[in-house]
């Protein structure tokens, strides 16, 4: 990965054009949906550069790269622009390359979805936690509606009986929903995991996997960048670098 770490804000110039080889993120260095995108770059050993955005002040230049005005876009050295995690990583397992990371079968592939769609309730019970804990709200009720929707994961892995979500290896599926459980600490909620066996041993295999290894974020970091970012200090995205 090469590409300058400070995000880009308003007034920036535009980044010059992406070089001949290299898919350019478009990315915000604490965002779960970005990390999608990076763990699926790195899986698949994609020649790739990042351009960090400030997003509370965005640059008017980042619309074109990402007309929704959200990170993860990703852009080509021919003009291709993808934008959308699930979207920019199905691009990526199809268009280059290297270990296919969606299950060819359709079925298996449909059941990869499902899980996804069902992982959705996950995160935005996380959100709604994130929220309350910025408005010093109590978060004692969110967490219990988490928990719940949480079991839907174990159920999922427990009746598979395989070590990942998608089988004998990692696959799609858990590059998609594994950002999240890097933020448990931030959102304490990690206590879920002393009831979810099945879990809990995918989350330790995880953690050997070379992509998530290399896109890993220390608790404390997250912590650092929440801390400033729940004071509307947008310092918050440039947080930990010199
Ligand atoms: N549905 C989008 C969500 C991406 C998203 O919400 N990204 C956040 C950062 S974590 C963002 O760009 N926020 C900027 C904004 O809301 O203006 C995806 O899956 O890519």
């Amino acid at each position: 990965m090469t590409g300058s770490q400070r995000s880009l804000a308003k007034g920036s110039a535009a980044p010059g054009p992406v070089p001949e080889g290299v898919t350019r993120l478009y990315s915000m260095r604490f965002c779960p949906y970005v990390q999608r995108a990076r763990l699926v770059l790195i899986a698949k050993g994609i020649k790739h550069e990042v351009v960090n955005i400030n997003l509370k002040n965005k640059p008017d230049w980042f619309f074109e790269k990402s007309p929704l005005g959200l990170v993860p876009s990703i852009e080509t050295s021919d003009g291709k622009i993808v934008y959308e995690s699930p979207v920019v990583c199905d691009y990526l397992d199809e268009a280059f390359p290297g270990v296919k990371l969606t299950p060819a079968d359709p079925y298996e592939k449909a059941q990869q979805k499902i899980l996804l769609e069902h992982f959705s309730a996950v995160t935005s019970a996380m959100h709604k936690i994130l929220l309350a804990k910025k408005d010093n709200q109590d978060t004692t009720e969110l967490k219990t509606q988490f928990f719940e929707k949480f079991k839907i994961l174990e159920g999922a892995l427990a009746k598979r009986k395989s070590p990942y979500f998608g089988g004998e290896s990692v696959s799609m599926i858990d590059y998609m929903i594994w950002p999240w459980f890097e933020r448990f600490g931030v959102f304490e909620v990690q206590e879920v995991l002393e009831n979810s066996p099945s879990v809990k041993a995918w989350q330790e295999l995880m953690l050997q996997d070379p992509a998530v290894k290399e896109t890993f974020t220390e608790p404390d970091v997250f912590r650092g960048f929440f801390e400033l970012y729940s004071k509307n200090n947008w310092d918050a995205f440039d947080y930990g670098l010199d």
